[in-house]
């Protein structure tokens, strides 16, 4: 009998799952057992994009399938599986980069009413960032206020969402041999919206029937994601809310407190959850919360909007996607505040069980059977105080059946790239040279990006925990954001003390420095974080040329969004080998696969690839970056590593 797949390696998640169970909630881990995924939408071979069908066009199975079969694998329009599995691709690119592109917008549109003086609770918190950006834009900065070059700012950045000809503004920021690439692929984005639209123009029935040039369009519209709409989520919300620093505060189930008002913040916007986090500490709301009974007001976050106020406030964070239900499942939240993205359906039901409310707050995502509170930018202030004061009045109907699980994990997050850059280089020499120092002289081995959800088709955690433990023992630096950051906080990670885990070379970088082997840039949209690093430590020199030519790759192994398929595209159209776990979503079509995984090296220089043990991704990882070092002449250096006092005594002085 096979062996039945664990659910977590997370107590807090098992301990909540088995109250769920024993009390009849429904949660997404028992869903998961029932509702089996259908194997022919999970290889790509279904069509649903016209009402003649939807053609389900699948590789038959447990054996290789004939030409003759190949050839009638077409839907009713004659459309090959190449171009259904290429399509459904794309769509899914397209999908995630609007969900970036309409936060970014958003967050563009706050900024100019904050520097108009139409959003009174926001303001400037980052001015060196903004004029640093100003002088990158070509904007005027002379006598101007802060205000009036922040609205330069906001239009040329908003600019960039409807643009219908030229190219997007942060493109240059990449290194010069990486435009180039761009521009004889004919793959510089135009504007977010456009190159979105168009995509869904060219998968619509009938238009665009050739697969590399549907994957073509896929990576235009990628890097509209990661070159637009998420780094102008990222650097406008710094300029706004403060660029990250190093912060110390915990994670997992066990921050939520039994004598207080709990109040979690889930979804991806900041806007309200950053008030939230300023209003919570109001004397005024204290005291409502003690004459409603509890002892305060506790702000925990959920998802990406967790990472947020966590990297700019320390916040700490309850868990992430899959533990949503579950928190719920402790009985001791009064309100689950939600914006957008990455929000279950199931909240609702599982609160009904219990006394939480689930509040929604933005007008594109409302949920049946949930309050809606709308947030208003112009009132934030306002709109925080109200959300507060329902969580609090809603303290007295908690039930008998609470249980905090007695977990929780100190984290240390808030490694923005001008972190890394201040941490390595220190304040007044700011850069990458000891890090690419550490590269080159084989210390550090290399650089992994490890990203993404959770997916309830594999264990919860395991993934992401196991192979980064395997990657840092292999001397190989971890960058990490979204809900893999937390997985890997909530194994204790995130700290310092983690390097002891580390091989020789990173631990003795990790200790110099003072950081932890896996380091925290923030949410979802700030994977763009991980685009400039990279570009800074191409620019920095001795590791070639390009993004393509540094020792890392990319990693997003217990993937599940449309987000997620886009942040993997623009990766490997800038240049990054990006692997994914649990499934692929192309593997009903050899060809589109190929194509994805071997033909995309010779275009862009990074490539996809799919694996679902995590021993056999850190491997195919440090292949990959051992490739890269021969490439770049510096294999030698790494075997050459001799740890005498003077290059200990070198190394401290970093
Ligand atoms: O944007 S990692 S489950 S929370 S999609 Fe969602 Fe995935 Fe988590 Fe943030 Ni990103």
């Amino acid at each position: 009998m096979a062996e039945e797949k664990k659910l977590s390696i997370d107590p807090a998640t098992l301990e909540m799952i088995e109250k769920a169970n024993s009390e009849g909630v429904s949660t997404a881990f028992a869903r998961a057992e029932v509702m089996r995924p259908c194997p022919i939408g999970a290889e790509g071979s279904c069509c649903s994009n016209c009402a003649m069908g939807p053609c389900r066009v699948p590789l038959p199975r447990g054996r290789t399938e004939t030409p003759e079969e190949k050839k009638k694998r077409r839907g009713v329009c004659g459309a090959t599986v190449e171009t259904i599995a290429a399509r459904n691709f794309v769509r899914k690119i397209a999908a995630g980069t609007a969900s970036h592109g309409d936060h970014g917008r958003e967050v563009a549109k706050v900024f100019l009413e904050m520097a108009r003086g139409e959003a009174p609770g926001f303001e400037i918190k980052d001015e060196q960032k903004l004029l640093q950006l100003a002088l990158e834009l070509g904007v005027n900065i002379g006598n101007r206020s802060n205000k009036e070059i922040a609205i330069d700012v906001g239009k040329i950045l908003e600019a960039d969402f409807s643009r219908q000809e030229g190219e997007l503004v942060f493109l240059k920021r990449a290194p010069i041999k990486r435009q180039e690439i761009w521009k004889k692929l004919g793959v510089l984005p135009r504007g977010i919206d456009r190159e979105v639209s168009e995509a869904l123009h060219r998968t619509h029935m009938g238009c665009d029937q050739d697969y590399k040039d549907l994957l073509l369009h896929g990576a235009k519209t990628a890097l509209a994601d990661g070159w637009g709409g998420s780094m102008i989520a990222t650097e406008l919300q710094d300029i706004m809310f403060g660029t990250p620093a190093p912060v110390a505060s915990q994670i997992n189930l066990g921050v939520l407190k039994i004598d207080e008002v709990n109040i979690i913040v889930h979804g991806h916007e900041p806007y309200l959850a950053e008030t939230l986090a300023v209003v919570a500490q109001m004397p005024e709301m204290i005291e409502y919360a003690k004459s409603n009974g509890a002892k305060g007001i506790n702000l925990a976050g959920m998802c990406c909007t967790a990472n947020e106020i966590l990297m700019r406030h320390g916040v700490p964070i309850a868990g992430n996607f899959l533990q949503q239900e579950l928190a719920v499942v402790t009985g001791a939240v009064e309100a689950m505040v939600v914006d957008v993205q990455c929000i279950m359906q199931g909240l609702v039901e599982a609160a009904s069980c219990f006394h939480t409310k689930i509040i929604t707050t933005d007008r594109r995502a409302k949920i049946e059977g949930a309050t809606h509170m709308e947030f208003d930018e112009h009132h934030a202030v306002e709109s925080a105080k109200a959300v507060i004061k329902a969580a609090i009045d809603n303290f007295p109907n908690r039930r008998q059946n609470v249980r905090i699980p007695d977990y929780k994990t100190d984290i240390i997050a808030g490694f923005s790239h001008e972190t890394i850059n201040y941490l390595l280089g220190g304040l007044f020499r700011a850069s990458y040279r000891p890090l690419n120092d550490n590269i080159i002289n084989g210390r550090i081995r290399g650089v992994a990006g490890v990203v993404g959800c959770n997916n309830a088709r594999v264990t919860h955690d395991d993934v992401h925990v196991t192979l980064v433990k395997e990657l840092i023992k292999n001397d190989v630096l971890v960058l990490e954001t979204g809900c893999a950051a937390m997985a890997c906080g909530k194994a204790g990670l995130l700290v310092p003390e983690a390097a002891a885990l580390a091989g020789p070379g990173l631990r003795s970088v990790c200790e110099a420095v003072g950081i932890p082997p896996v380091l925290h840039l923030g949410a979802c949209i700030d994977n763009s974080r991980i685009l400039i690093a990279a570009t800074a430590m191409v620019k920095d020199g001795g590791l070639g040329d390009d993004i393509s030519d540094l020792p890392a790759a990319g990693v997003a192994p217990e993937w599940m969004s449309e987000k997620a398929v886009a942040i993997g595209q623009y990766f490997v159209s800038s240049g990054v080998y990006t692997i994914f776990g649990a499934s692929w979503p192309t593997e009903g079509s050899k060809e589109v696969t190929d194509f994805l995984f071997k033909e995309m090296e010779n275009l862009y220089g990074g490539m996809w690839g799919f694996e679902t043990d995590p021993l056999k991704i850190a491997k195919m990882v440090i292949d990959h970056i051992d490739k890269k070092r021969k490439a770049l002449g510096i294999d030698k250096a790494r075997e050459r590593v001799l740890y005498d006092m003077a290059m200990r005594r070198e190394l401290e002085a970093v």
